[in-house]
């Protein structure tokens, strides 16, 4: 008999961006994730694993125009090698779903609506480039110039690569429109920005319990620490650009929402998607509220004392808007969905001496471990085994090969082998 347990495990593991193909970097948290849901169902633990590719932003609608592509058609393409890719690994995931779809943007701007409502919305204008011949205020990476530092001429508008100074697109000499090259003018604009510093102190005594109950992980808990001990700022969550959520606000009708807004919103609307294509497929469905607000869900789960765990795999270069932004959105709304209860976070995963890079395509992609003619389980287990737990690790295709042969082979496939010959032979195959 399956020993059924009332605690529920919701698993999420970061959502990648769709404007490349995933590298080892990004499997690692998917690969974790589907270790711990694999032996979460194995104990009889109702579990929900989703994951999904992170649609929006600035990123995909470069790419996009860099290879004449719309946005909907790049995320379609490679929303397709994602999948593939990830199936090859054998990621067990309920749900590998997407943000660019209606049940994101529904769960968005509802979520959006209550904090207005609360009074957690704030509004302030700003100087921004316009663009007189696009007709559009641009964003940040939308603006190439000089950089008034080192006098670099391929700045762009949030960073000088040369010297690497943060810059505000204003203040660029001879700023261009990355698009058009037109010479932008600088206009009064507005941006709405969600009042992080009203809502500080219910995160805080939030974080005080729910990190040590689930167990956070340490530089989660350095990093969430001192975001909260600086003190947090007002954060801009509507954009300038096209390819994003529409802002169901009146003067907003140009603007989407940052990217970063409805990203961790895409884990709840990809457990709706799962739902919404269960149910006009005509199979057995269920109500994704089930997972993410219980309270205000009509189905419940057996139990009356049901508890949602929901564990989050992501590099740590995602922990603020994992431990803080996301929380203090989901706190602002006012009503009780579910919130992280483990942060899985971990260091960084290097290759042979440098960094993983995607742009400039160093380091193993998905698509290069498939056509290594290594078997997926051999990847598997070399990536969980040195998973960057608290330091960085360096991946070296010498290290894969030692640690497949003494590690793999040598110990664990010699103890399973051993271990079965010594059944067969003395237990006639039964234990
Ligand atoms: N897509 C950033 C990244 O891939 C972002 C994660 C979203 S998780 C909600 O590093
Ligand atoms: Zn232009």
């Amino acid at each position: 008999m399956k020993n059924i347990k009332t605690t529920k495990r919701l698993i999420t593991s970061a959502l990648p961006y769709v404007n490349n193909i995933p590298h080892l970097g990004n499997l690692i948290q998917m690969l974790s994730a589907d270790v711990f849901a694999r032996f979460c169902r194995s104990r009889g633990y109702e579990t929900m694993y989703v994951c999904g590719t992170d649609e929006y932003g600035t990123a995909t609608e470069t790419k996009a125009l860099q290879d004449k592509k719309t946005p909907r058609e790049l995320c379609d393409y490679y929303y397709k090698i994602h999948k593939e890719i990830y199936e090859w690994f054998n990621i067990a995931f309920d749900k590998f779903g997407r943000t660019s779809n209606e049940e994101c943007t529904e769960i968005t701007q509802s979520m959006f609506n209550d904090l207005d409502k609360n009074g957690f919305i704030k509004e302030h204008t700003s100087q921004q480039l316009f663009c007189p011949k696009c007709q559009m205020f641009l964003a940040d990476r939308y603006v190439d110039g000089t950089c008034p530092k080192c006098g670099a001429t391929d700045a762009r508008g949030d960073q000088c690569d040369s010297c690497g100074t943060l810059l505000d697109p204003t203040q660029l000499l001879n700023p261009k429109c990355h698009t058009c090259g037109s010479t932008p003018e600088v206009r009064e604009t507005k941006h709405l920005y969600i009042d992080l510093p009203s809502i500080a102190p219910k995160l805080e005594e939030w974080m005080k319990n729910a990190s040590v109950e689930g167990k956070w992980a340490q530089n989660a808990i350095q990093m969430t620490r001192a975001w909260i001990r600086d003190g947090l700022n007002e954060r801009a969550i509507t954009r300038d650009l096209k390819w994003g959520i529409p802002v169901p606000k009146s003067g907003y009708e140009n603007k989407v929402f940052y990217v970063w807004f409805n990203a961790p919103i895409g884990y709840m609307s990809i457990t709706k998607q799962l739902e919404d294509e269960l149910k006009s497929a005509g199979k057995k469905s269920f109500d994704w509220k089930k997972w993410w607000l219980p309270s205000e869900s009509d189905e419940k789960f057996a139990e009356d004392d049901a508890k949602i765990e929901l564990f989050q795999f992501i590099g740590k270069d995602n922990i603020p808007f994992h431990t803080v932004v996301f929380p203090c959105s989901e706190i602002g709304t006012g009503r009780d969905y579910t919130k992280l209860y483990h942060m899985s976070s971990t260091e960084f995963l290097n290759y042979e001496d440098g960094k993983f890079s995607k742009s400039k395509g160093v380091g193993v992609f998905g698509s290069d471990a498939k056509e290594s003619g290594i078997p997926s389980d051999a990847w598997r287990f070399y990536i969980y085994y040195n998973r960057p737990e608290n330091q960085d690790y360096q991946f070296t295709w010498k290290d894969f090969q030692e640690k497949y042969n003494k590690e793999l082979i040598g110990n664990l496939g010699n103890l399973v082998n051993r271990t079965l010959l010594f059944i067969n032979k003395n237990y006639g195959g039964k234990i």
